[in-house]
């Protein structure tokens, strides 16, 4: 037995699952997970003191490593002012102008805690903007625990084979519509049916929930259009890919501009925060100014936006993209020739310091070929990485995320160390 195995013991029988987010259960991968004591720079350590090359980092946010100096600084400093006031403070207005700064298509943004928060509120957003009910979200996409997210949800719902929640009334489900990613013709079907119903289409402009699936060169712009013509308002959730594929998000890196944007992870520093943005217009109907209610305790608290500033204040630093990127590239592009080379049935999609190894030897481009992956090989591949030290996302269905803080050794372990594996898996190996 080791201290993961006792702690996840003790923790199931005070804790639904043991866990306080279901894909943390390691269920689709075969084995009790992990229980983390400490992380620093790329590295994560476990309670039974082994250490890891961490490519979780957290689902996304720390982008520039575990246990970063400058923020830890910073939250110090700020705790010491005290943690919470329930009253507004310099350090938000900070962190708005700096979003408002890098994200064209925003004028306003309120904060809240979590991605979850950020998308559910979006939506209500632009139900009262445009008055009407329907939503349109792509299967695979996921957006949170919302309850109109959770139809053909992706990320933890697939790995539980469920990707639809009980307890979601059938109203709720029925203003969802389902449409799938990169195919354009299912959005223009559905606005066929309900010319006048949909509110908004909302979507992971980068697909990070069923893996990671680059959207189509049409899709966005294509998006972008339909939503113009029957009025409806087009949301990127860019929870996942804002300020971590571009410092603008991936509008900015497609050049299309949505009418909300959401945001999470990487704007906390590793704390709760959430946001959402957009024009004058739409932003303005939220209370206090305008009739759409959205509140929170501890929305825009001091400890989380002091961490997500500095985490805004280290990315745009000169060459912090560039030199993440290109390292990235490189192990996504060795990794995809050695695949290419020994002819392995995989197949790997990426976008900057973000991508995904499918088991799945055709291209994965929506939904219906993310399923096709092998999640029992993949469940072995992860096994094997972590048994030689590399954590990856315990799930076929979610990202692999490089940081500024993996170094160059990092990646060639890493990549070695993959090399071996797979090659015994598809038994090639020398
Ligand atoms: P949170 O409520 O978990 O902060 O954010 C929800 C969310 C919204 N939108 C996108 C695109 C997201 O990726 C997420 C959350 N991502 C998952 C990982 N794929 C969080 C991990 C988890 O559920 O434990």
């Amino acid at each position: 037995m080791n201290k993961s195995t006792d702690m996840f013991t003790r923790a199931q029988r005070v804790i639904p699952g043991g866990v306080n987010s279901p894909v943390r259960a390691f269920k689709s991968v075969d084995r009790g997970p992990l229980f983390i004591a400490a992380a620093k720079g790329s590295q994560i350590t476990d309670v039974d003191h082994r250490n890891y090359i961490d490519f979780v980092g957290s689902w996304g946010p720390m982008i520039v490593g575990h246990a970063h100096e400058e923020i830890l600084d910073t939250l110090h400093e700020t705790a010491m002012r005290g943690t919470s006031f329930g009253a507004p403070t310099g350090l938000e207005i900070q962190i708005a102008e700096k979003i408002v700064k890098m994200v064209n298509s925003v004028d306003l943004v309120r904060l809240v805690n979590s991605g979850t928060e950020a998308t559910m509120s979006a939506v209500r957003l632009a139900r009262g903007y445009t008055e009407r009910d329907k939503i349109i979200k792509f299967d695979g996409c996921y957006h949170g625990h919302g309850d109109s997210f959770l139809i053909q949800a992706g990320s933890g719902a697939m790995t539980l084979g469920e990707p639809n929640s009980p307890g979601i009334p059938r109203s709720i489900v029925s203003n969802t519509l389902g449409a799938e990613f990169n195919n354009l013709h299912s959005v223009r079907d559905l606005f066929a049916i309900y010319p006048n119903e949909v509110a908004a289409v909302i979507v992971e402009p980068i697909a990070g929930n069923m893996g990671v699936i680059p959207p189509a060169e049409d899709f966005l712009p294509g998006l972008r259009e339909v939503c113009n013509d029957f009025d409806a308002l087009l949301i990127f959730d860019e929870v996942m890919t804002g300020f971590r594929v571009h410092p603008g998000g991936a509008q900015v890196l497609y050049g299309v501009e949505p009418d909300i944007t959401t945001f999470g992870k990487i704007i906390g520093g590793g704390l709760p925060v959430g946001a959402y943005g957009g024009r004058h217009e739409i932003m303005e109907l939220l209370a206090p100014v305008g009739p759409v209610y959205q509140a929170g305790t501890l929305s825009g608290n001091p400890l989380a936006v002091a961490a997500g500033l500095k985490t805004l204040e280290i990315i745009n630093r000169p060459g912090f993209y560039e030199s993440l990127n290109s390292k990235s590239t490189n192990f996504f592009e060795q990794t995809r020739q050695f695949i290419k080379k020994n002819g392995l049935p995989l197949s790997l999609n990426y976008v900057n310091s973000m991508g995904c190894l499918f088991f799945n030897q055709g291209k994965v481009d929506n939904y219906k070929e993310a399923l096709k992956c092998d999640t029992d090989k993949f469940a072995k591949y992860f096994g094997n990485m972590l048994d030689a030290g590399i954590y990856l996302a315990p799930s076929q269905y979610e990202a692999m995320f490089i940081s500024a803080a993996h170094s160059d050794e990092d990646l060639d372990y890493t990549f070695d160390t993959l090399q071996k594996i797979l090659l015994e898996i598809y038994n090639l190996s020398k």
